[in-house]
């Protein structure tokens, strides 16, 4: 991109660029309390070249699993054996000895279930409520076994995807160690843990610490001489570099937020490949510049630990992610070229499933976005330097395409000529994996060569207009379900879900609803999609529906959002139903059960009653959706603000395809 060099600028800051890791307390940087994944880019942020594999890395077709995959699947499907026996055992189905039924079958596959959960996107709000789920569905939490709770669900699942703001929950616990969420609260009882200190603004940076060394000045220069050194060894870049870079700092516990750690690098973690953990898959949305993105013509893309691509029949490829950068063309990489390494950088992948986000960074000269007047949280003086640092970063980009994370070179160059819309092009854009209204990471979840049997999709975007802005209305499954009947389909199928309005004026954005339940519903020659177990953000304890423009949270803020999120996925810990632990289970065992004919316990059938869709509608205007929490709040004052804040908000803009509208309705 011809862009502005900051160099000038960079001195006007007076920023000497990158802090040495050196020079921070490495004792301290190596044996902090998560270990986290391997720094194994050759060169930091830059790309670049090393000696290739004996065997040259290739596009493979998207027409099974990766070898890889297959082959980690046959540790993960019996490691899950037993915290899933666990797990049943403890839902108490009667009439289903589960500690007998998984001893017989726990060597036949197709007689254990296939778990997945997707987490949404929707900034912090998204982060902080899917991690309340994740902590309640994790055995490592304290007393999340005990009697109406879920622990030991994530233990026993098998893929977890996020996407955009739940992409930055997801990748923040696979690449710190696969920690759970506990650790990471307890960590930061005050304010010296090393993530999600929420309470220091990503434009100020994070406050200074041992891990931290570098003041706000230093923490811009850094951001852009990193970046800068990517531009520099002859690669595009574009504002989303910068975002994923500011972005590390929160997410990755590593000097100067890991410039060097790779999603990739996730392959080689001895939990991952010891299949002790569920894969990590983060989501993002095709766009080349100037076009719109619909849920029904969008190529979805995954980044899972080993390959980026899509399943989708118009790109219906993957490339080794390890050596995306590389100059693929036609499938291959031509004898002439180099391998590349360090394109994926962590950050980086996060930063493009959360692109949208990076227009924040635009907003810095004034009200910004929402409304938010961003300078505000800078020192004095520094923020129209940083805007003129920001403004070089945009270069020939449009307004409109400030949005795009440039995964040039395309690895898909010449890849499916006849059906891939960017095969002529050397460039590859991605964009936020929202930008479709898929708000819920579901497309690697339902594809049918991943067999899911359940999937639970954890949703806590921002559909609803104000008065009670910000809850989800079921937006993401409808554009996932109209997705299904469409061409690019391609044989995926995912249950019939009602309009929003019925969403709201059923209550099935209110409590968990199951969507799916009857597989005599799906043609006999169609692949039958998991059971949906959709798990809507709704006040327990907390007005968890807080602003996507809310950049900064206290400790206590933070935590009562998480707790929520607890609540959220437990039902209140089943004191709104006792037998939600049960139901949980019933499930997790319907496909099973529908796929071996087996008898199906009473006590299912009632919870199917009470939790499955049963195809009503009723899709009149609803009053405005004004939920007040079940329990008493917790005081997060300032949270009830910001929510009145986003009232304010001109949903008007929320037209479908506009970058704005991408804002108002994801985030
Ligand atoms: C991408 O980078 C290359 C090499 O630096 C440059 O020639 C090209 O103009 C850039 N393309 C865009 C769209 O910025
Ligand atoms: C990473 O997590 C595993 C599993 O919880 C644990 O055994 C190991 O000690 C952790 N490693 C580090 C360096 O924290
Ligand atoms: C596994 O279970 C399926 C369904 O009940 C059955 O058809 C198949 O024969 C079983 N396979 C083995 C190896 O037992
Ligand atoms: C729910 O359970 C969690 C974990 O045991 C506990 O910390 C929390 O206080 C409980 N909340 C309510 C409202 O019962
Ligand atoms: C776990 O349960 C024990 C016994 O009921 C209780 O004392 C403790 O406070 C609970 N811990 C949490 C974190 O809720
Ligand atoms: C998707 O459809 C919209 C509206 O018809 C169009 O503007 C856009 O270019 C299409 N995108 C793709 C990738 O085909
Ligand atoms: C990429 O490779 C193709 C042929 O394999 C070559 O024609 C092209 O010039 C290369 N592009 C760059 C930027 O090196
Ligand atoms: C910024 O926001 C304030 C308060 O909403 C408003 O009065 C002012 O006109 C806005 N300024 C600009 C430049 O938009
Ligand atoms: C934003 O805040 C900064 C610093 O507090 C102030 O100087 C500037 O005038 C504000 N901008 C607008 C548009 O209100
Ligand atoms: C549902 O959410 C969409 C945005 O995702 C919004 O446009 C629509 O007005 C909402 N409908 C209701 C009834 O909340
Ligand atoms: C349908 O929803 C509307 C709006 O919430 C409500 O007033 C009406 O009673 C509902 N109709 C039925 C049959 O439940
Ligand atoms: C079931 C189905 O339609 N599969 C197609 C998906 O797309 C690929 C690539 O275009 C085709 O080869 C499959 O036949």
């Amino acid at each position: 991109m011809a862009k502005m060099r900051p160099e000038s600028l960079l001195l006007a800051l007076g920023a000497a660029g990158s802090a040495s890791a050196a020079s921070l307390p490495a004792i301290i940087a190596d044996n902090f309390f998560f270990k986290r994944a391997a720094a194994d880019a050759p060169n930091g942020y830059a790309p670049a070249p090393v000696d290739c594999p004996s065997t040259r890395p290739a596009i493979r077709s998207a027409s099974a699993l990766s070898p890889a995959e297959q082959s980690w699947l046959q540790d993960r499907r019996k490691n899950i054996i037993k915290p899933l026996r666990d797990f049943l055992t403890r839902a108490d189905i009667s009439g289903f000895d589960a500690g007998a039924y998984i001893d017989a079958n726990s060597k036949n596959s197709s007689r254990i279930p296939n778990i997945a959960i997707g987490v949404s996107g929707g900034g912090y709000r998204a982060l902080m409520n899917g991690a309340g789920v994740l902590a309640a569905f994790d055995s490592r939490t304290d007393n999340s076994t005990a009697k109406g709770h879920l622990g030991g669900l994530l233990q026993s699942a098998t893929y977890l995807s996020g996407l955009s703001g739940g992409g930055w929950l997801v990748g923040s616990l696979s690449l710190n160690n696969f920690t759970s969420v506990q650790a990471i609260v307890r960590s930061t009882p005050d304010k010296t843990g090393p993530l999600w200190q929420f309470q220091d603004s990503i434009f100020s940076g994070p406050a200074k610490g041992p891990m931290q060394p570098l003041s706000t000045v230093q923490y811009y220069g850094n951001l852009v001489s990193t970046v800068n050194s990517k531009e520099d060894a002859g690669f595009n870049t574009s504002i989303t570099d910068l975002w994923s870079r500011s972005l590390s700092f929160q997410l990755i516990v590593a000097p100067e937020g890991g410039p060097s750690i790779t999603w990739s690098s996730l392959q080689d973690d001895p939990d991952f490949t010891a299949a002790n953990v569920p894969m990590p898959i983060l989501v993002a949305d095709g766009r080349a510049p100037g076009e719109k993105v619909l849920s029904v013509n969008t190529t979805v893309f995954e980044f899972n630990p080993w390959e980026m691509g899509s399943w989708d029949p118009t790109v219906s490829g993957f490339a080794p992610l390890r050596y995306v950068g590389s100059n693929f063309s036609n499938g291959a990489l031509a004898r002439s070229e180099r391998c590349i390494r360090g394109f994926d950088n962590a950050a980086f992948v996060m930063g493009t499933s959360s692109s949208l986000f990076n227009q924040l960074l635009l907003n810095l000269g004034g009200n910004g976005t929402g409304g938010i007047n961003v300078s505000s949280f800078l020192p004095a003086g520094i923020s129209e330097s940083i805007l003129g640092v920001i403004q070089g970063f945009l270069g020939d980009l449009s307004s409109d395409d400030n949005d795009i994370a440039d995964w040039t070179p395309n690895p898909f160059f010449g890849w499916n000529n006849g059906s891939n819309p960017g095969a002529q092009s050397r460039r590859l854009t991605l964009v936020d994996g929202g930008e479709d209204l898929q708000n819920i990471p579901l497309q690697p979840l339902i594809h049918p060569a991943r067999a899911v049997d359940v999937v639970f999709a954890v949703d806590s975007s921002a559909d609803t207009p104000a008065p009670g802005a910000n809850w989800p209305n079921g937006t993401a499954m409808v554009a996932t379900y109209e997705r299904s009947l469409d061409g690019i389909a391609n044989g995926t199928t995912f249950p019939p879900v009602p309009d929003e309005n019925t969403f709201i004026n059923l209550g099935l954005n209110t409590r968990p609803t199951f969507f799916g339940c009857d597989v005599k519903n799906f043609s006999s020659s169609a692949h039958i999609p998991p059971l949906v177990v959709y798990v809507p953000n709704a006040p327990y304890i907390a007005f968890s529906n807080v602003s996507t423009f809310t950049f900064s949270y206290n400790i206590s803020q933070r935590n009562a959002i998480i707790d929520n999120g607890y609540l959220v996925a437990t039902r209140g810990n089943s004191t709104q139903d006792e037998q939600w632990p049960t139901c949980v289970g019933c499930a997790i065992m319907s496909r099973v059960w529908s796929r071996n004919n087996d008898k199906v316990p009473d006590v299912c059938n009632q919870c199917f009653k009470r939790y499955c869709w049963d195809g009503t509608r009723n899709s009149t205007q609803p009053t405005p959706y004004e939920p007040t929490p079940l329990f008493a709040t917790m005081d997060i004052s300032s949270q009830k603000k910001n929510a009145a804040a986003a009232v304010a908000m001109p949903r008007a803009l929320a037209v479908v395809g506009a970058v704005v509208a991408g804002f108002m309705v994801l985030l």
